[in-house]
């Protein structure tokens, strides 16, 4: 079984593959015109018909879309098949406004799958795995992408969606898997629990793990591969594109590869909608060249990252794109700082007595932001002097000093107190908005 999933694709020389890209581009353009009545008027707005879309180099050209035009286009409204050629729904989760959904054809779902293949080959998957799907099935796009790559690849598939931790931990006992697919939030409490059952990873058999669909950093990823005894891979994607697979992590462990011969990548400035040069860090906008019932033009994803054509190790030409640095609308402002949730797990995961289940607690008393972390502390540091304990939480808050120029309220809470994520962690409460 070779390293790669699509060596032809995952490997093919730039020029190739650009030129791929131009004509997929330009017969997409075509497909959205004659299908999308809503995103035609964009563009007859703004003057640009097909014929000036010839390659990549014209993608400049055409608006873009929003959040807000997915939500104003629903559910309908962006379709480009009739709803008797799509096979599938699915919705984001909804948790900041109304939800979006995306539709699929059955050419769109296995196309999809095929991108989560490579992902699962990249972290070392074969047909002799057991890959083990936590991530929620439903409506979510987690389970379904990873079963679905899963299943092509010829693994022995477990479609568990995610709680009942300790049955997860049964399974992969009983079942040996040997790959893991969920949140990294939850792979962390997976790591915790089985801890608490007395058990190492030598007791089980994983030996990677496929975390994406929420931010984590580097830290965590150290953290997450100790308590399981694994190597953790990162994976990209947004319902709106389809889901998990849109790009992927490979042995490097340094960016995730776009799969570029379903997706243009851009990087634009979140404020002016200019596109930026390589190497710049700004907002991640996605053209997706192949789907048929929901193909997005000119996406705005509102993650914030860098794309890179530097060569890669592992010898994919594809372009890769750094682990988002948060969203331009997870962005806190507190007291007109600039605060990814991000940066403060970064803190507590270099001090050891701190855990990563943190809360952050933004609320407005008459004109100023008050800004409190609420951090667990270990269970060995639970029965430690009120001095020591006294000591972390003033390390804790010197070091979020020195990153972001303000104070936080460090509040120490018990082991366990801050509720645990099976799907996406809650990591900010912002108050303010309540108001
Ligand atoms: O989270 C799809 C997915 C499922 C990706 C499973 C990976 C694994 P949505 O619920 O629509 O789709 O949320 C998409 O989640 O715009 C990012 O802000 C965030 N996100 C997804 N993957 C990552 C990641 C799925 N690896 C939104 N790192 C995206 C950081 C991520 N953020």
């Amino acid at each position: 079984m070779g390293k790669y999933w699509n060596e032809e694709i995952e490997c093919m020389p730039r020029e190739q593959m650009k030129k791929l890209q131009d004509e997929r581009l330009a017969a997409q353009v075509k497909h959205v015109w004659d299908n999308v009545p809503y995103y035609r008027k964009m563009m007859e707005e703004k003057g640009v018909t097909p014929d000036d879309i010839k390659s990549t180099d014209d993608l400049h050209k055409l608006p873009f879309l929003t959040k807000a035009d997915l939500r104003e286009a629903y559910p309908y409204g962006l379709l480009a098949k009739p709803l008797d050629e799509c096979v599938r729904i699915h919705s984001t989760s909804g948790t900041t406004g109304k939800r979006v959904v995306a539709f699929y054809t059955q050419h769109d779902i296995d196309l999809w799958d095929d991108c989560c293949a490579r992902a699962i080959t990249a972290a070392g998957g074969t047909k002799s795995d057991v890959c083990h799907i936590a991530y929620g099935f439903g409506l979510f796009t987690g389970g379904a992408g990873l079963n679905g790559g899963s299943h092509k690849v010829g693994c022995l598939t477990l479609p568990m969606s995610s709680g009942n931790t300790e049955r997860q931990i049964q399974f992969m006992q009983d079942l040996g898997s040997t790959i893991l697919c969920c949140t990294p939030s939850y792979a962390a409490y997976i790591g915790e629990t089985l801890k608490e059952m007395g058990l190492t990873p030598d007791d089980i058999k994983l030996k990677a793990g496929i975390f994406g669909a929420e931010p984590w950093t580097e830290e965590m990823r150290r953290e997450i591969e100790k308590s399981l005894g694994i190597k953790a891979y990162d994976i990209y994607g947004l319902t709106e594109t389809s889901g998990p697979g849109v790009a992927f992590e490979c042995e490097a462990q340094h960016g995730m590869h776009i799969n570029e011969d379903n997706f243009i990548a851009e990087i634009i400035d979140p404020d002016t909608g200019e596109v930026l040069p390589e190497g710049s860090k700004g907002e991640l906008v996605f053209t997706s060249i192949t789907k048929e019932a929901f193909p997005l033009l000119r996406y705005r994803t509102r993650d914030i990252c860098i794309l890179s054509r530097e060569k890669c190790s592992c010898g994919r030409t594809l372009v890769k794109m750094t682990k988002p640095m948060g969203r331009s609308d997870d962005m806190l402002i507190i007291k007109g700082v600039n605060v990814f949730p991000s940066q403060i797990e970064s803190v507590l995961l270099n001090i050891s007595k701190a855990t990563p289940n943190y809360q952050i607690i933004v609320d407005r008393v008459g004109t100023t932001d008050t800004f409190e972390i609420l951090v667990e502390i270990s269970d060995d540091m639970f029965s430690d002097t009120v001095k020591t304990i006294e000591e972390l939480a003033k390390k804790i808050s010197n070091d979020i000093h020195s990153i972001l120029g303000i104070r936080a309220k460090i509040k120490l809470v018990e082991p366990k107190s801050i509720p645990r994520s099976e799907g996406k962690a809650v990591r900010v409460i912002d108050k303010r908005k309540l108001v």
